[in-house]
């Protein structure tokens, strides 16, 4: 898969090659990322990529003419590609819509700077908008950036074989269980003794059930759009009876000590 980054920053885009599972994938020819300096497909000889608003007020706007022909020549060299704009006002990016991005054939990142771009680039040049969230930044480079990463680690072969993104955090709408690993015992703190037991049936459940515990203890939201299955709404329902014993033994405890008596059955 091949990413492009249409900026004025070419630099920022660098960097991400440069270090990490990306760097070997592109090693291996398994994921391509370039930058277009917007700058380049600007004319005269000050290169201006920016504007005043018309209608006044502050703040610059990104000219349209050399953005349409950065990407007119982006196109040209990855004739299957989405030409995606990074803005707050796209739609907001998730790990289902980094699934759904992993099969294009190639993406174009439009990074705007300043107010933004002019919205004729917008209607006419842009296929989808994406935002990374509710929150304001200087220029869509690190939203570009962001789309990236989490695009080209589920591209086949790009994570290897010893860690597979569908074990990730969002995956069947759950958060990843904790990880351990040495010391045994950590200043006091012990590994759960089950993922030393050797027995992969029961390591297995107890991570599915931790993974589902903390979902619901972190991330209600998740748990609220999805379907349980039976294991998992038995899991919960003792969990509820758990809670509700304890609950029951405090209105004991309060009844005690008014009586004096601090015992609890
Ligand atoms: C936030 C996001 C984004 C910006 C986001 C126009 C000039 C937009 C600066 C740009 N801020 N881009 N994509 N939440 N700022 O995704």
């Amino acid at each position: 898969m091949k990413f492009t980054v249409l900026t004025i920053f070419p630099e920022l885009v660098a960097a991400m090659r440069a270090h990490g599972i990306l760097r070997r994938a592109v090693q291996r020819g398994q994921i391509d990322i370039c930058a277009i300096d917007i700058r380049e497909f600007a004319a005269g000889r000050h290169r201006v990529t920016d504007d005043r608003p018309y209608g006044g007020g502050c703040g610059m706007v990104m000219k349209p003419e050399p953005l349409a022909a950065a990407i007119r020549f982006a196109r040209g060299r990855m004739p299957g590609a989405s030409v995606v704009h990074l803005t707050p006002q796209g739609r907001p990016f998730c790990q289902a819509a980094a699934w759904d991005l992993a099969l294009r054939g190639g993406l174009i990142l439009v990074c705007g700077r300043y107010e933004g771009i002019d919205e004729r680039v917008c209607s006419d040049f842009i296929d989808e908008e994406i935002s990374i969230g509710d929150y304001v930044l200087t220029g869509g480079e690190l939203p570009a950036l962001v789309v990236i990463d989490a695009v080209a680690r589920l591209i086949p072969g790009v994570l290897g074989g010893e860690s597979s993104a569908v074990k990730d955090s969002f995956h069947e709408s759950l958060l990843e269980h904790g990880h351990y690993t040495r010391p045994r015992v950590f200043e006091g703190h012990a590994v759960p003794d089950v993922l030393l037991s050797g027995n992969h049936r029961e390591i297995e459940k107890w991570r599915r059930e931790a993974s589902l515990v903390r979902t619901f203890l972190k991330r209600p939201d998740l748990l609220m759009h999805r379907a349980l299955s039976p294991a998992e709404v038995e899991i919960l329902q003792k969990w509820r009876s758990d809670i509700e014993k304890i609950i029951r033994n405090q209105s004991l405890h309060c009844a005690d000590s008014l009586s004096g008596d601090q015992q609890a059955g």
